[in-house]
């Protein structure tokens, strides 16, 4: 993609447009194989030719929450965001979201504080990928200021996952959108990998860049989702979807379909990796006959407008 020789209004909006839209076309992709084992690229090319709609999931219906919150209230705001998510999910409580968060939910609705009802879900809270999945629109918002996103990023977590390993996996999936949306040119991945090795406070986390920097460059999909996971786990899933995204920097579809041929988690790391290449190629990236089919697909450009026009 000839990104860099737009100006840079157009540059930006095509990025952010790439990657509201990035995101729930991977979340669309993978949707159908949630669960399986290893796939090849073209079996998950063949369903989506056959859908006639690619209907996405409880990971970009939680990035749209996360994104009408922030256009709402020009900044991250707690317990906004926790009343957003929970009144989305109320009125599509079918998007297949994860156990905890609707148990959450029901907590928020009975006047727990919005900073408090996840604390007990799970010994030490949920360090699933839901923070992390639905992240993206915080990555886009706060591309300017990488401290504010890491608060951010971390507050949008508590809401439903307050184990510190769900939040990490937020804040590393956020800063690699911001550091590929945000430069005149984005990154090369070593950058990318060193800037993100400064942000990750927990052990599992470094270890795991440092077994990314190792995987750019094989063929073997088995190795990457043995040395990083592709499970439904913060930590076995935000540095798979990111290793895709670095793995095939010029290319849209390269990256989801390489995030779905995992298998695991196949919606949620091909969310997560549509939201970094989508950012990084812009919305011209995207192949046309699956945008034709994203159901939502204006609203996701709108939101991305949006969001842009609260940043600049
Ligand atoms: N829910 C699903 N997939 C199930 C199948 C859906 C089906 N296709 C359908 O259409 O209905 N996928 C979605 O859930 C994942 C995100 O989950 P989230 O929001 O993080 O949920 P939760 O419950 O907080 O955590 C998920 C699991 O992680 C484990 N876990 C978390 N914290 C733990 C802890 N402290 N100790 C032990 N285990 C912990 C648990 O197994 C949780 O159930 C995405 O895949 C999204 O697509
Ligand atoms: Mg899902
Ligand atoms: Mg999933």
């Amino acid at each position: 993609m000839a990104n860099s020789s737009l100006p840079e209004s157009a540059l930006l909006q095509s990025r952010f447009r790439g990657c509201m839209l990035g995101l729930a076309v991977g979340d669309a992709l993978g949707a159908p194989f949630e669960g399986a084992w290893f796939l090849k690229p073209y079996q998950v090319k063949d369903v989506a030719a056959k859908s006639s709609r690619l209907r996405y999931t409880d990971d970009a219906h939680m990035a749209i929450g996360l994104a009408e919150s922030l256009i709402a209230c020009k900044d991250l705001n707690g317990p906004h965001l926790a009343e957003v998510f929970t009144k989305n999910f109320e009125q599509e409580p079918w998007r297949g979201y994860g156990p905890g968060p609707p148990r959450i939910f029901k907590k928020i609705r009975a006047g727990l504080p919005w900073d408090k009802a996840a604390q007990d879900i799970y010994p030490g809270g949920s360090y699933g990928n839901g923070a992390a999945m639905r992240v993206a629109p915080a990555g886009l918002f706060y591309f300017k200021d990488f401290n504010k996103l890491v608060e951010a990023a971390r507050a949008q977590s508590i809401i439903t996952h307050a184990h510190l390993l769900g939040q990490e996996g937020a804040v590393l999936l956020a800063l690699t959108v911001a550091l590929v949306a945000g430069g005149s040119r984005a990154p090369a991945a070593p950058e990318i990998i060193g800037q993100l090795k400064q942000y990750a406070a927990e052990d599992l986390y470094l270890q795991k860049l440092k077994d990314m920097e190792a995987l750019l460059e094989t063929k073997d999909l088995g190795e990457i989702a043995s040395k990083l996971g592709n499970g439904v786990e913060a930590f076995n899933s935000v540095p798979a979807a990111i290793c895709c995204a670095l793995r095939h920097p010029g290319s849209f579809e390269e990256t989801v379909l390489e995030a779905v041929s995992l298998g695991g988690d196949t919606d949620t790391i091909a969310c997560m990796a549509g939201a970094i290449a989508g950012a990084r190629l812009g919305s011209e990236a995207i192949p046309q006959q699956w945008l034709e089919k994203l159901e939502n697909k204006d609203y996701f450009e709108e939101l991305a407008v949006k969001l842009l026009e609260a940043v600049i």
